[in-house]
């Protein structure tokens, strides 16, 4: 168990049914995020002011009501995010659909699971996950498509491995070597948005080798032959497949040839698969060839869409996405809006699908939505072209923002702050990807005037005159009712169904164990789940069949060219969370990658001559990015990977966002953010710099370049600049006062210099020309916490070099804090073998993540060794 400052404690759930007690490293370190009011969103704010709750609730109200009666009810919009629980959603849906009336409803889950949740509706008639994750343990095959899972799934992951044995398989399908790569028998490196040329060619692949099951196929499903002659006609032969994906034949053959025997075969995906403007039928063409096969809701046998967020199934259960209504029911679905209406005591429900993510800041920007409530998710940064989003929320005349902390770049643009409840100190349910409903209980007090997003949604309500709809004490008010209305004249047609739920009592909910939908039977804890569904072969579209879907190749829309030579991937790393709001201020967090940076293969690096550790600038457009080059052998040439999470707060432009267009899927609405294109050059820098200053001191520096990095004990930055500076004549201002210690070599670019106060270290300011030479900071940081800095760390200061305490290198495993450099020394002094290595240091021993780079470097020696 980890331990706070302020006492908290986080350890696993051994009993959990998805994790068995196993955490992530940023689960491992919730209890760091937690309790901090450092950063909190505490009182409302009302154009920059803070006001009590009953004037930031009359705002919010007045601002809905007049605009709905000077624009209508489509002038208003919801902005919401799977990292909502699920009855603070509901409360957001039927207050918009159902009394103001608005269809303009929409969340972040478009921009992650959307083109999944289309391809299952397309394919099986709802949107469901056949399988469990029992079902990644139990194959025989493990196809993992556009999914990091290593790093973005840990605990999954971990499954994953446990479960390796003789005879089981992995297939990895990815652009660039992961981390996940590690468990791979064959990955496939194909050129980025050929997945569905992969897969057709899969398809007919199977019918020329015997591999189709004719008689699932003749029994259970539909439009088979269409899909066949599409995929026949995309990718007639493995030769082609090979040229069209940019792969060797044998690696493609191979690949078809393990599918073909393995009966127990699971493909996972995730946003490799769906951020694409083919996600919809990535997702098709991939479920297309489990059908052709009969592998769906089988033991070890399925597709299995592998969803991001805790709760974007949840959002998807009270009907979030904009298109869809409620509890699983379409606009379209017959009797489905006066069912919902009726069921919620109003008139009638907004008419019909609303606008998905990007055309909805689209119409903020046109002046069509005049109020949006965003909730839970920060689209100044993760949208796409999202300078453009920038212009919308700032031409918007009411933008109100409900969030957990007081600066983000989304809430620096509201009109109306509110303080939600964050993780810990909310109650109420979330589901997972295998359809698993858990609940998540509260056990931190609220601080100061917080509120969670349920309490907050119900208030306005009750100001806008809907009271008696909205009368809610406590979360399970609205779960019963969210259970009911799924149960509410569901004779069987909607498999999303908690009826067994609906008349659970308080302490019925308090106690709920983690359970899978659909469940139709049973009360409080006594529940009964559904582990797999559709495994009977009957699917629920109009005649029971699953429909197959013809796919043609659609290739990226954002192509590159002269200008723009290079292909953007984007995507998640180790220890981040998305936009960092949660993970930022965890020192341990950001040791593992501390500053934006640009993945790059070293012929690339020599074609536009760049170097390792040097900064260099990507730009599209008015857009651009500046990272630190790491060269990496693992990604194709001519693509460059860069990790979606810095944001205007914590670096000065490393927003991937800036360079990926608002390109969408034409069946869900998904944006393209697996695919930008940029140009790049190197970032001249006449000098680049360190610095370290103790906690909360202003800032007084200028740069062309910085990057926030929070350490235990000081405030940390990298900075460089374009115009030199004169070091000795201005460090003074830099430092906040006197330096008493330094050290210049004109010649060099080379300075250092740092403030002392009684004795106790200040500020260290570190300079030099070229940055690679500037030495790692973790151990000046410990300099901080000397009562009195002591003669050698002085010398060392000035050396910047330390002499007593031994440099631990670039951090790997973040759970246990154990550096490249000590994993070297261990290497050096036997550890053979990952074990070997956490017996000796822990490393790997928690999470277990860093087991890939732990194995990389045991591969490295023995290479260097050979
Ligand atoms: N550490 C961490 N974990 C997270 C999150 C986080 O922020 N941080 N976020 C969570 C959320 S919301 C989500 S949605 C999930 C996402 O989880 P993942 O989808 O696993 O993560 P990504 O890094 O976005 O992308 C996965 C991979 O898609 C590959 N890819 C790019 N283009 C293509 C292509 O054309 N075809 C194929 N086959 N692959 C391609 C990329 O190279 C990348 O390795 O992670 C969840 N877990
Ligand atoms: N280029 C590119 N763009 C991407 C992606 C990519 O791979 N590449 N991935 C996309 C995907 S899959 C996703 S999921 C999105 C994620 O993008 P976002 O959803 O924008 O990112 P977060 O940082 O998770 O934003 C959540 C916000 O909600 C706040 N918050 C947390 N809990 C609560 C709560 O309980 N209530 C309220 N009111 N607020 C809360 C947090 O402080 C934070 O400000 O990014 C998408 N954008
Ligand atoms: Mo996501």
């Amino acid at each position: 168990m980890a331990y706070s400052d302020s006492g908290t404690a986080v350890a696993g759930d051994k009993d959990h049914p998805a994790n068995k007690g196993r955490l992530c490293v940023k689960g491992a370190s919730l209890h760091e995020t937690t309790g901090q009011e450092d950063g909190r969103l505490l009182f409302p704010v009302v154009r920059g002011r803070r006001t009590e709750w009953a004037q930031a609730l009359d705002e919010v109200a007045h601002a809905i009501q007049d605009s709905v009666k000077t624009h209508g009810p489509q002038s208003v919009a919801f902005y919401l995010s799977g990292q909502l629980l699920t009855e603070d959603y509901y409360v957001a849906n039927k207050l918009a659909k159902g009394f103001i009336r608005t269809p303009h409803v929409d969340t972040n889950s478009r921009l992650c699971m959307s083109s999944a949740v289309a391809a299952h509706k397309r394919a099986f008639g709802a949107d469901v996950v056949p399988g469990c994750y029992e079902d990644l343990e139990l194959a025989d095959l493990l196809v993992l498509a556009g999914s990091n899972a290593a790093w973005a799934h840990p605990v999954l992951y971990q499954r994953m491995k446990a479960s390796a044995r003789d005879g089981r398989r992995v297939v990895v399908i990815d652009p660039r070597r992961t981390a996940t790569s590690e468990l791979a028998d064959l990955h496939l490196a194909l050129r980025p948005g050929t997945d569905t040329v992969l897969f057709n060619g899969l398809l007919s692949w199977l019918a020329d080798h015997g591999g189709l099951d004719q008689a699932y196929i003749d029994a259970h499903c539909q439009d088979f032959d269409n899909a066949l002659a599409s995929a026949q006609a995309a990718a007639p032969s493995v030769e082609s497949v090979a040229e069209q994906c940019d792969l060797a034949p044998e690696d493609v053959e191979t690949f078809y040839t393990w599918f073909a025997q393995t009966p127990r075969t699971v493909t996972g995906f995730s946003q490799g698969i769906n951020q694409s403007i083919a996600g919809t039928d990535k997702g098709n063409a991939i479920i297309n060839s489990h059908l052709a096969t009969g592998r769906v809701g089988k033991p070890g046998a399925g597709p299995f869409s592998l969803t991001g967020q805790p709760n974007a199934m949840g959002g998807r259960e009270v009907g979030g996405l904009a298109n869809t209504l409620a509890a699983h029911m379409d606009y379209d679905s017959p009797g489905a809006r006066s069912r919902v209406a009726d069921f919620w005591g109003t008139g009638a429900v907004a008419d019909g699908p609303g606008l998905k993510a990007v055309d909805m800041f689209e119409a903020v920007h046109r002046g069509d939505i005049r109020v949006i409530w965003i909730m839970g998710t920060n689209p100044a940064v993760s949208l796409p072209d999202s300078a453009r989003v920038r212009e919308a929320l700032a031409r918007c005349p009411t933008v109100i923002v409900s969030d957990c902390v007081a600066h983000t770049d989304t809430t620096d643009l509201a009109d109306i702050l509110l303080p939600a409840a964050g993780w810990g100190e909310k109650d109420g349910t979330v589901t997972n990807s295998e359809r698993r409903i858990s609940r998540q209980r509260r056990f931190l007090p609220l601080p100061a005037e917080v509120k969670p997003d349920w309490w907050i949604m119900s208030a306005v309500a009750k100001k806008l005159g809907f009271g008696e709809a909205f009368g809610y004490k406590r979360p399970a008010d609205i779960f019963r009712e969210h259970a009911a209305l799924s149960a509410h004249k569901n004779n069987g047609e909607r498999l999303f169904n908690l009826a067994g739920l609906a008349n659970l009592s308080d302490a019925g909910y308090e106690a709920l164990t983690p359970v899978q939908w659909p469940v139709l039977k049973g009360a409080g804890a006594e529940t009964e789940g559904s582990t797999r569904l559709f495994s009977d072969g009957r699917f629920v579209t109009d005649n029971q069949r699953a429909r197959f879907v013809a796919i043609e190749t659609r290739l990226a829309a954002q192509q590159t060219s002269d200008d723009y030579p290079l292909v953007v991937n984007t995507g998640r790393i180790r220890d981040q969370w998305h936009t960092m709001t949660r993970t930022a201020n965890t020192p341990r967090l950001l040791t593992h990658r501390s500053e934006p940076y640009v993945d790059m293969h070293p012929d690339d690096m020599v074609t536009h001559q760049l170097m390792e550790g040097h900064l260099a600038r990507l730009r599209r457009g008015d857009g651009c990015y500046v990272g630190r080059v790491r060269k990496s052998p693992e990604q194709r040439r001519g693509e460059v990977f860069i990790p979606i999470h810095w944001n205007r707060q914590f670096a000065s432009s490393g927003v991937a966002t800036l360079l990926t267009e608002s390109v969408t899927d034409p069946v869900s609405g998904q944006p393209e953010a697996k695919h930008g294109r940029a140009d790049i050059t190197p970032f001249r820098a006449r000098w680049h710099a360190r610095l370290l200053v103790r906690r909360n001191r202003p800032r007084r520096w200028q740069a062309d370049y910085w990057c926030q990095v929070p350490l235990h004990h000081s405030d940390s930055w990298w900075l460089a600049g374009r115009q030199s500076v004169d070091w000795p004549a201005s460090m003074t201002e830099w430092l906040g006062g006197k330096a008493h210690l330094v050290m210049a070599d004109a010649a060099q670019g080379r300075f250092r210099a740092a403030r002392l106060v009684n004795g106790q270290l200040e500020a260290v300011l570190m300079v030099d020309s070229d940055p690679v030479l500037i030495p790692d900071a973790s151990w000046l940081d410990g300099c901080f916490a000397e009562a009195e800095l002591c003669d050698a760390s002085r010398r060392a200061l000035l050396a910047a070099r330390d002499v007593d305490v031994e440099d631990p290198g670039a951090m790997i495993c973040s759970c246990f804090q154990v550096g490249e450099n000590q994993i070297a020394g261990a290497i050096a002094n036997g550890a053979k073998s990952v074990e070997a290595l956490g017996n000796n240091l822990k490393c790997g021993t928690n999470c277990g993540s860093c087991i890939p780079e732990l194995r990389d470097l045991l591969a490295a020696s023995v290479r260097e060794s050979a």
